[in-house]
């Protein structure tokens, strides 16, 4: 359900085709609300059927056409509504940590080696969303570009600011996987001796 909310928040920032969704998404809300393009793709289907999104067609090539989708009035209010709505905290449900808890039931070599798996993820992620807090702070990102180009320089300050506050959370945490990932390390050469 959260993937229509996902994509109204992106569409906010400009009208885009089917494919300039999927490949903005992955490189921006995706990081906050990952999705597969099978999910994006009937997920619009469903949006513009329940008045959310209208598409608009456009020339594409020589003579063919593509859908462009576009935020209704009804797709922002009810975005909103969302955006107020109550936020159940969502229990954790990482097989990491479930495997973690039971290490002295696993072989080590088999543990480290998942350790170290983790750890090339999270370094490669770490620095992915270092470099695009960067871009938002810079303005260089492109899907911020566009967005931004509309608002004043205060509006454009605030809608800075929020997304930089969701990467700083998600460095933080990426970070502190790091950290824990680390200690596994420990703990698992503490398991063997
Ligand atoms: C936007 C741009 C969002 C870049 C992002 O992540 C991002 C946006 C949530 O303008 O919606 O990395």
């Amino acid at each position: 359900m959260s993937l229509r909310w996902a994509l109204i928040a992106l569409l906010t920032g400009r009208p885009m085709t089917g494919y300039d969704i999927s490949k903005g998404f992955s490189r921006s809300v995706a990081h906050v609300w990952h999705a597969p393009d099978s999910q994006i793709y009937p997920e619009l289907n469903r949006m513009e059927r329940d008045g959310l999104l209208r598409s608009v067609e456009i020339p594409w090539g020589k003579k063919g056409t593509k859908k462009e989708y576009h935020v209704t009035d009804e797709g922002l209010a009810e975005f909103r509504t969302w955006m107020d709505s109550p936020q159940v905290p969502q229990r954790q449900r990482d097989p990491a940590y479930l495997k973690a808890a039971y290490f002295d039931f696993a072989d080590p070599a088999a543990v480290r080696e998942q350790l170290r798996q983790q750890q090339e993820y999270w370094e490669e992620h770490l620095a992915m969303l270092e470099r695009t807090r960067a871009s938002l702070v810079d303005r260089t990102h492109p899907i911020l570009a566009a967005r931004i180009e509309k608002l004043d320089d205060r509006e454009a300050e605030l809608a800075v600011r929020c997304k930089v506050y969701a990467y700083d959370g998600l460095i933080a945490r990426a970070r502190s996987e790091l950290a824990w990932i680390a200690d596994g390390f420990t703990l698992v050469d503490e398991l063997e001796a």
